[in-house]
């Protein structure tokens, strides 16, 4: 079975807890469980990391390449500036979408700007949960074609 993983980056693991009015109230194990009863619908596993940690998610996106058929990202704030995430994106062969649970573009001018897009098939922004639903579904069709 094809797997798809899914890295969570910084303060992700307290959603939830703060801000529910930008993030929903629903917890990442929550977004995570909605992605893999989407995932097995379509035939595919999901595989789930959250760091707090820049290199842990290098690290987990080195090994993808091995593993790993696709790559969901909701990267946080390094969003906004890890050139080294994009370039670990890079070196990945299958589909990368970006998830946003808010809408970046919509909110303050430092979170415009998504260094990481570039190295993405495409990104899913402002739908809180559902994004993960419909990344799976963007990628199960990219693996198809
Ligand atoms: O909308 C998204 O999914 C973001 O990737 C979330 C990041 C933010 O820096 C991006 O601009 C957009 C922040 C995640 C912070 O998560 C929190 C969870 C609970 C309480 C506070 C923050």
């Amino acid at each position: 079975m094809k797997s798809i993983l899914i890295i969570s980056g910084p303060n992700l693991n307290l959603l939830g807890d703060r801000e529910p009015e930008v993030y929903g109230s629903e917890t990442l194990d929550d977004h995570i469980a909605r992605a893999t009863s989407a995932a097995k619908a379509l035939g595919f596993s999901i595989t789930h990391t959250q760091s707090n940690h820049e290199g842990e998610i290098i690290d987990a996106i080195h090994a993808a390449r091995d593993t790993c058929s696709a790559v969901l990202i909701n990267a946080g704030a390094f969003t906004h500036t890890s050139w080294a995430i994009h370039d670990a994106l890079k070196t990945f062969d299958g589909p990368v979408v970006e998830v946003h649970l808010s809408n970046p573009a919509a909110r303050e001018p430092f979170r415009h700007l998504s260094v990481i897009a570039p190295a993405a098939d495409g990104a899913i922004a402002g739908f809180g949960g559902l994004g993960y639903e419909l990344a799976v579904e963007a990628i199960a069709k990219l693996l198809a074609d």
